[in-house]
């Protein structure tokens, strides 16, 4: 395999470029459920990449898709002109997405999924007259991409602290993660439903004609994995409903079977005004966001709109074909392959696996929700996260990908893996984890 020989001018994403650059992980090729690396090792995938690989790597329908389409229509303008997959594709989403939820806009990755949901809700409150519900509410510890909407309503500090002042009118519902009563849950913890209240709290202090919308992840992944306490997501959503507050769920880790469902709206059987998705939407293979709106949305904003255009907003690459190929053929693997019960299938044996851990050393948490399971170490004293990072570099010698989230390791393979990849992957870490001071 070849091997770059001078790593020096890129300049690499949310990663220790120094530090990568002295001990390189470089990634040549990947089928299944494994990544091969420069020295032609069999990584295990226990990450879908980051996410978003949900049907396995290397999906031969998928290249097909993509090259036909690249043959047929490379592009095609996505303003005042159509190309037939992406009404194709439309119509695909609104099919597996909840009940009355009709109307897709598509970007190109979850960060313009989510700027695009809060533009459209503001865009909404004002063209059905309620000008001043401007605010915008996120949560602490939410992850949100990386466009300035997404780091305003986000709460991870290290996304926000370096980048100014942000966008004004937001604030936030406190985070849901409580270790003293909730530690080593499994699935939904029992403790905090009543933290959805504290949206009465932000409404008192800014009154409800003053708040468009309030965004969360209805499983929080980026932050370290923070399933919802039970209780949590109805709570918020009648407390949206009472003061005419759109809901918006980030989906963008939790649509497409992770949870066993198509979305994670349909599993937790709480229904959004807006749902932001990507990742798994094409399996990874190109980029693509979409932004799926309640039809009272829509059909107001068609209605409403004081210019013939009735959404100022939009990408040169929104519905790209070759994205469009790809979401198809990967929508058809999903529905073929039942990839959504396996998913759920393998759920228990994950929790079980996962769990199997308490008591391994440094191990204080692990939490566990469908194709999704976190095991928190205690950090070692001052260096945050330095125990994750050097737990995730043993674990890629020893042949598995994890994702360390500060001194959380986070799984979430593709929704194929089997029974005893899901061994292979915790027996791993636990060898991992020994190994690491
Ligand atoms: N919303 C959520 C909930 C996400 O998880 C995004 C938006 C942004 O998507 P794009 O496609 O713009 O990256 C994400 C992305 C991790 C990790 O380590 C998670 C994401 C990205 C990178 C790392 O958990 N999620």
């Amino acid at each position: 395999m070849s091997k770059p020989n001078n790593l020096e001018s890129l300049w690499m994403p949310f990663t220790p470029n120094k530090t990568f650059k002295k001990d390189p992980r470089i990634i040549v090729g990947a089928k299944d459920m494994h990544f091969i690396s420069d020295d032609n090792r069999e990584i295990l995938d226990g990450t879908a990449g980051l996410w978003c690989v949900n049907a396995g790597h290397g999906r031969k329908t998928i290249q097909e898709a993509v090259s036909k389409q690249l043959e047929t229509l490379d592009y095609s303008p996505p303003f005042q002109f159509g190309h037939p997959k992406q009404f194709e594709l439309a119509n695909r989403l609104a099919e597996i997405f909840p009940e009355g939820m009709n109307h897709v806009f598509f970007s190109n990755s979850g960060s313009e999924a989510v700027d695009s949901a809060l533009k459209i809700a503001l865009a909404y409150q004002r063209a059905r007259g309620h000008s001043s519900k401007t605010r915008l509410i996120g949560r602490e510890r939410g992850y949100h991409g990386v466009g300035f909407g997404g780091i305003s309503v986000g709460g991870m500090v290290k996304n926000r602290m370096y980048f100014g002042s942000l966008l004004s009118g937001v604030d936030h519902l406190r985070h849901t993660h409580n270790h003293s009563l909730n530690a080593y849950s499994h699935g939904q913890p029992e403790h905090g439903a009543e933290l959805a209240d504290d949206l009465e709290r932000i409404v008192q202090l800014h009154d409800a004609s003053t708040i468009a919308a309030v965004i969360v992840e209805p499983i929080a992944g980026s932050t370290g994995v923070l399933p919802p306490p039970k209780g949590y997501l109805q709570r918020l959503r009648d407390i949206c409903t009472k003061h005419d507050i759109l809901l918006i769920f980030d989906e963008v880790i939790s649509a497409f079977g992770r949870l066993g469902k198509a979305t994670g709206s349909d599993y937790f059987g709480i229904t959004p005004d807006i749902i932001c998705c990507a990742k798994g939407l094409t399996n990874a293979t190109i980029p693509m966001g979409a932004t799926v709106v309640q039809d009272y949305i829509y059909e107001s904003m068609l209605e409403n709109a004081d210019a013939p255009i009735e959404l100022f907003h939009g990408y040169t690459y929104s519905g790209h074909p070759v994205a469009c190929a790809a979401a198809l053929a990967t929508l058809d693997i999903y529905r073929d392959e039942g990839l959504f019960d396996n998913a759920a299938k393998m759920a228990p044996l994950i929790e079980q696996a996962a769990h199997s851990l308490k008591g391994s050393k440094h191990v204080i948490d692990i939490r566990n929700l469908g194709v999704i399971a976190a095991i928190e170490l205690e950090p070692r004293g001052n260096a945050v996260g330095a125990r994750g990072f050097e737990t995730m570099k043993k674990a890629w010698e020893l042949g598995l990908m994890v994702r360390a989230n500060g001194d959380t390791l986070a799984f979430s393979p593709p929704l194929i893996v089997n029974e005893s990849q899901v061994d292979e992957m915790f027996t791993k870490v636990k060898q991992a984890l020994e190994q690491v001071e």
